[in-house]
């Protein structure tokens, strides 16, 4: 046998031996504005180059328009609603249920080594709902040694409060559910500014990879943990809430400059990394590997809303390529029960109340302030793309609604979405008391008493009833 085969066969051995590192880079509150999907009026070189090295996908979302439930279904592989991690930030962190577990487990089983970088800009953040005893990562520093790598590294921006002052009349759109007023371009310039600046961190774990000679041997993801955080995105299922960035750069197993229109949910991004890896899929997961020629095509996505802050609610959507169907489990609670976290962060809520108040919002932007949200909201995403005309009633597309509905009671049957339980009422209070403490310095007009109210209309509708003699606190 040539010695020349020989060397190269024991080159395939040694490679085959050694699965690729996976690097999870997670922007916080990042829909895709970003040069490399089109947006004008930022530069993002770095993430640009990564998307010419790999695959940008361009119809991905998350499970949930908040941090902490959406950051616990990806590291679990799990919708948060199936392992009760759907309340934001809860007060009462449980065990997942059995069988389930952070995706680091099985990596390690794999011969990975798990880090959650703290350090060049990354924050370790995890935010996970439920409790794990035992450690998530190995370590927070950057890899080293021979084992093959998991690293994830969170970065703060663009998530508020913005550090970044950007340029108001910097060429950017916003969208038609803002009006373009100066306070509000204002604020959007800054949401930018901080966008640059993550891309400049993401320029740096890049830089890092290839100077540790690890940029051919490592799949890199880089997404969103859900979208902007805009008084009409975060906590919503609107695409500006749940639509967010995808690209994966995977020498070897993916071409460079491509793209990808398929629809993908972050819950799948889980089991793709320990496909990579070779390593176990549990039957426990949700998601399902999207990368490779046997990846199955979704047809739809799904995502959740429960309370988060202060802010107590219940909505579930699922979307398809052309469809979004929602369900308001409260129609009630209208949408301006805006949380204590939107009221005092987001100068664009103030902006908007006044406006609306001289009567000078356009029809799209004063839905708003609504009495009532409807208890189902469907959108041809083909020319309305950004759900402004609900077709919920609008007999022309009853079938679409028909066949949606069914494909949300489905899922919540076949997933046990837990959100029909309603969190406890001393859950429920421990949370607000606890945003109460973080909030307090701003004094913000008004928020008690909506907090109130809104408890008012709880204990009225007797939704807790298992609650009702519960201590106050
Ligand atoms: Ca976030």
């Amino acid at each position: 046998m040539p010695r020349l085969f020989l060397a190269l066969l024991a080159t395939a051995i040694t490679a085959a031996a050694r699965p690729p590192n996976i690097v999870w880079i997670i922007a916080d509150d990042l829909s895709p504005e970003l040069g490399c999907y089109g947006y004008r009026g930022v530069r993002t070189p770095n993430i640009d180059r990564l998307a010419t090295g790999g695959t940008l996908f361009t119809a991905a979302f998350s499970t949930s328009p908040v941090c902490s439930p959406s950051r616990s279904a990806l590291i679990t592989g799990r919708y948060q609603t199936s392992i009760g991690a759907h309340q934001h930030r809860t007060m009462e962190k449980l065990p997942p249920p059995e069988g389930v577990a952070p995706i680091t487990e099985h990596l390690r089983a794999a011969g990975y080594r798990c880090t959650n970088l703290k350090g060049m800009g990354a924050n370790a953040k995890t935010d996970y709902n439920f409790r794990w005893d035992g450690p998530v990562f190995d370590s927070a520093n950057l890899p080293g040694g021979d084992a093959p790598f998991f690293l994830q590294v969170s970065f703060f921006e663009p998530h508020r409060r913005f550090k970044n002052k950007g340029e108001p009349n910097g060429g950017f759109s916003i969208p038609p559910q803002y009006p373009d007023h100066p306070a509000i371009r204002a604020d959007w310039a800054d949401y930018l500014a901080d966008i640059e600046a993550l891309d400049t961190k993401v320029g740096r774990v890049l830089q890092w990879l290839e100077d540790a000679g690890h940029a051919d041997d490592t799949a890199v993801f880089f997404f969103g943990d859900h979208g902007r955080p805009h008084v009409w995105d975060k906590q919503w299922l609107y695409d500006g809430g749940i639509r967010v960035p995808l690209i994966v750069r995977w020498p070897g197993g993916l071409e460079p400059n491509t793209r990808d229109d398929r629809l993908v949910s972050l819950i799948d991004i889980s089991a793709q990394t320990l496909a990579i890896a070779g390593a176990e899929l549990p039957d426990t997961l949700d998601g399902q590997p999207f990368l490779g020629p046997d990846a199955a095509h979704r047809e739809h996505i799904i995502a959740a809303r429960d309370r988060s802050g202060d802010a107590f609610e219940r909505i579930r959507c699922v979307r398809t390529e052309r469809y979004k169907y929602i369900r308001n489990f409260y129609p009630e609670l209208p949408y301006w029960q805006t949380s204590r976290y939107k009221a005092v962060q987001y100068p664009t809520l103030a902006v908007l109340k006044e406006l609306h108040a001289r009567s000078e919002l356009a029809p799209a932007q004063a839905r708003f302030f609504a009495d009532r949200k409807p208890a189902e909201e469907l959108y041809d995403l083909a020319d309305d793309h950004y759900e402004t005309t609900n077709l919920a009633e609008n007999p022309a597309h009853l079938e679409a609604l028909m066949d949606l509905r069914s494909t949300l009671d489905n899922w919540i049957s076949e997933t046990g979405d837990q959100g029909a339980t309603p969190e406890p009422l001393p859950l429920y209070d421990a949370a607000v008391g606890g945003s109460a403490q973080h909030f307090k310095s701003f004094k913000p007009d008004g928020w008690h008493h909506r907090s109130e109210t809104i408890r008012l209309k709880l204990r009225e509708r007797s939704l807790r009833p298992e609650c009702q003699d519960a201590p106050e606190q």
